[in-house]
């Protein structure tokens, strides 16, 4: 690719995008509505807009002929914040993608669109939604509207079901969720990759016995998640983290996702 653009770059999982995707495109174009809180790579250039911004989104997109989208709201906030960022933000990214060629997206959906299934029940690209919270429910229409995109306009997405993407898994649930980093770099190249994409859902998770997904129908991606968050299961069980089966975080899909509140305006 000339020119790949990765939104939320101020973010946890946008750092680690731009240190290690570099090699995806001549250039890198770092986008967030905070500023960058680390010095970006050489060939990188930064953008600051904020997704709610259809004017700006309009320009960000122009030129990029790829886009890794980890841009938004990433746990449950304010309606009126979800709204901004990850309704109107979707609805701009892909109206801007529509109007500069349709560059390939990777977004950054959650796991907890199917937050509200129990742990012992399993969840296939077929099942309907069970969202946790209007942070979930948001995620639902960024799926339905890269479908709406791909259907309409041929528009490619994939829509990654992201676990939990973090250095290391810290809980018992994350026993089940966690994606590690190499495994997100790895999914990130191969959906970059792959001849014809479409616009599939792809579970983000790495090789863990405990987890509830499975990839049968995404297979062709090429995409093997080669690290387990197995080996941590007896230090978690040492240091007591293991919830009684009645705990959110041993009972539903999302954890404590579930409990949350919804967020009162100011
Ligand atoms: P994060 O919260 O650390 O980063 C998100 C970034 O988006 C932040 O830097 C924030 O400033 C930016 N942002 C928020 N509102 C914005 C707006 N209106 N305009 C422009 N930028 C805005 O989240 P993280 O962990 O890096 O996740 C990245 C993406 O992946 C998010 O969309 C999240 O929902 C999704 N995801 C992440 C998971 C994980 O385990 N890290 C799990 C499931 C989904
Ligand atoms: C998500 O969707 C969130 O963005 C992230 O912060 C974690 O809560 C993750 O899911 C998870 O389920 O662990």
């Amino acid at each position: 690719m000339k020119r790949l653009l990765i939104t939320g770059a101020s973010g946890g999982l946008g750092r680690v995008a731009s240190a290690r995707l570099g090699h995806l495109a001549e250039h890198i174009r770092l986008s967030d509505v905070m500023p960058l809180p680390y010095t970006p790579p050489s060939q990188a250039e930064f953008v600051q807009c904020n997704l709610a911004d259809a004017d700006g989104v309009m320009k960000l997109v122009e030129g990029c002929d790829g886009i890794v989208h980890l841009g938004g709201i990433s746990t449950e906030r304010k309606f009126s914040e979800i709204l901004d960022a990850n309704i109107l933000g979707m609805r701009n990214l892909y109206e801007a993608a529509r109007a500069h060629g349709m560059p390939r997206i990777f977004f950054g959906s959650s796991n907890h669109v199917t937050g509200f299934y129990p742990q012992d029940e399993h969840v296939d690209l077929n099942s309907p939604y069970r969202p946790d919270g209007l942070y979930a429910v948001s995620k639902c229409f960024g799926e339905a509207l890269a479908r709406f995109y791909f259907d309409k306009f041929g528009q490619e997405t994939a829509m990654v079901r992201i676990g939990s993407c973090f250095e290391e898994p810290t809980d018992y649930r994350m026993l089940a969720t966690w994606l590690s980093y190499d495994d997100f770099v790895a999914l990130v190249e191969r959906v970059f990759d792959v001849p014809r994409l479409g616009c599939p859902v792809i579970w983000g998770v790495s090789d863990n016995s405990r987890a509830w997904w499975t990839n049968e129908t995404a297979t062709y991606i090429g995409w093997k998640p080669r690290d387990s968050a197995d080996r941590w299961e007896a230090t978690l069980k040492a240091q007591g983290k293991w919830p009684d089966p009645e705990h959110p975080l041993a009972k539903w899909q999302g954890g404590n996702n579930t409990q949350d509140p919804i967020v009162k305006e100011d």
